[in-house]
């Protein structure tokens, strides 16, 4: 049987901002307060989705959530109407306000951790929303992220969608960031990478923000087979230096893990770890890339491990989608041409604007939640949530109705972003299929 990966994309929401809520991560807290650009923040997005899809890839898109977030005020003891909730949120807890707005479900690299079904002993594609337990902004995502899965993969005879992990900081999980797998062709059996940066209780200056008994607890729900399943620790010279998530330093796909010297604790045992659990189905393909070429800090500002690495239909090599900031890194620039002038795994490197989410610590690959999918399990997915050309325009056209050109901080506690939020993702519902009770709001 054969399998494709689809990606699915976080829509940008209509609030999109930089709020400066994401300790750890290096660029959200450089561009605390600039001014945002909702519309074409959306829009590059979508310009990423319909490249792919045109390329022939499956392309799937995954809703916004709602934003100001309500609920999340309302649970911290301001009441009355949704208005005054809001105002006087932020009149006496602005912070508070702040999360409630915050823009990052756009990340769908954290929506949730999906295991392919030819890797789990039930044969059905599992999927665990994340809890992002760490960031006060982000665990109110892991209810909603649940929702819109269910949504996406409706069909119950394929799809296991797990519920968030427990929302307590010994079982912080955020999601595919922190996992890859690899394999021989997306159909055959796998090894699960589990990513962690802390047991259960460490702490560095910098939050580790994915635990062991994560890993853990996700694989054993998932089905997996211990003998295919490699638990592996993130450096702590990672996490200090920036690297959030596992996937601001490593990423892979295929047989090929493309990683920065510092990404792992023990890399010696990671990679042994890796080739015993491959035995039999694929030999992995180790692409470092030492301190000596590219500083870790250099890794980090230029996001170049946070780039999707593709299958591009027709080609052999692999191609790596990176942020255009990694133009701009000298030593990031001349590993890439390195690279493609070699014959190793990767043939061909793209640069792509996603600046707007660059300036929150979000590169091509946080876009994207990549879901293996056969072909029966593609025909049970919601077809209203695939990039065509026709559900494109009506999304362009959405977001140049609905989404403001710029909001600037003290935009944030205009009370009628409120109303305009509800009324783009009313009638988001509609283009996407989602009903009519999708949304809290809607409720
Ligand atoms: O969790 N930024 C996100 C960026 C997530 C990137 N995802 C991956 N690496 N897969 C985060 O730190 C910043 C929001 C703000 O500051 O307004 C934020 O949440």
């Amino acid at each position: 049987m054969s399998a494709v990966e689809a990606n699915y994309d976080g829509l940008v929401g209509p609030t999109h901002n930089y709020g400066g809520l994401s300790f750890g991560n290096l660029a959200s807290t450089r561009n605390q307060g600039e001014v945002s650009q909702p519309k074409s923040a959306a829009l590059q997005g979508l310009k990423k989705m319909k490249w792919l899809a045109d390329a022939g890839l499956v392309q799937g898109v995954l809703p916004p959530h709602e934003r100001p977030f309500l609920p999340l005020l309302r649970d911290a003891g301001f009441c009355g109407s949704d208005r005054e909730v809001f105002e006087n949120a932020w009149k006496i807890a602005p912070n508070l306000a702040r999360a409630s707005l915050s823009a990052a479900p756009m990340w769908a690299a954290n929506a949730a951790t999906v295991s392919p079904s030819s890797d789990t002993q039930n044969g059905r594609l599992h999927f665990t929303a994340a809890n992002l337990s760490t960031m006060l902004h982000r665990s109110i995502e892991g209810a909603q992220t649940s929702r819109a899965l269910q949504r996406a993969f409706p069909c119950l005879g394929h799809f296991d969608i797990h519920q968030p992990l427990p929302a307590h900081a010994d079982f912080a999980d955020e999601g595919a960031a922190n996992h890859v797998r690899l394999c021989d062709t997306h159909a055959a059996p796998g090894v699960e990478l589990f990513v962690y940066g802390r047991d259960a209780d460490h702490h560095l200056s910098y939050p580790a923000r994915q635990t062991l008994l994560s890993g853990q607890a996700i694989a054993r729900s998932h089905l997996l087979d211990p003998a295919r399943t490699v638990m592996a620790k993130q450096s702590k010279v990672a996490i200090e230096a920036g690297a959030f998530h596992n996937d601001v330093v490593c990423v892979g796909t295929r047989n090929c893990l493309f990683f920065h010297e510092h990404a792992f604790d023990d890399k010696p045992r990671v990679l042994s770890d890796i080739t015993k659990a491959a035995t039999g189905l694929f030999e992995p393909v180790f692409l470092e890339v030492p301190e000596s070429e590219i500083p870790i800090a250099e890794a980090i500002t230029s996001y170049l491990f946070n780039s999707m690495l593709v299958q591009w239909p027709g080609e052999a090599r692999l191609v790596l989608i990176a942020p255009a900031e990694c133009q701009e890194t000298p030593s990031v620039l001349r590993y890439c041409q390195k690279l493609v002038a070699g014959n190793g795994p990767i043939g061909r490197v793209e640069f792509i604007d996603v600046r707007q989410s660059m300036r929150n610590g979000g590169g091509p690959a946080c876009l994207r939640l990549r879901v293996v999918l056969t072909q029966a399990e593609l025909a049970a997915c919601n077809q209203k949530m695939l990039i065509t050309p026709s559900l494109f325009n009506s999304l362009e056209k959405w977001v140049h109705k609905h989404y403001r050109d710029e909001l600037a901080p003290v935009d944030l506690s205009d009370p009628a972003l409120l109303d305009e939020s509800r009324q783009a993702l009313d009638a988001l519902t509609g283009i996407l299929g989602l009903g009519d009770d999708f949304y809290p709001f809607q409720r």
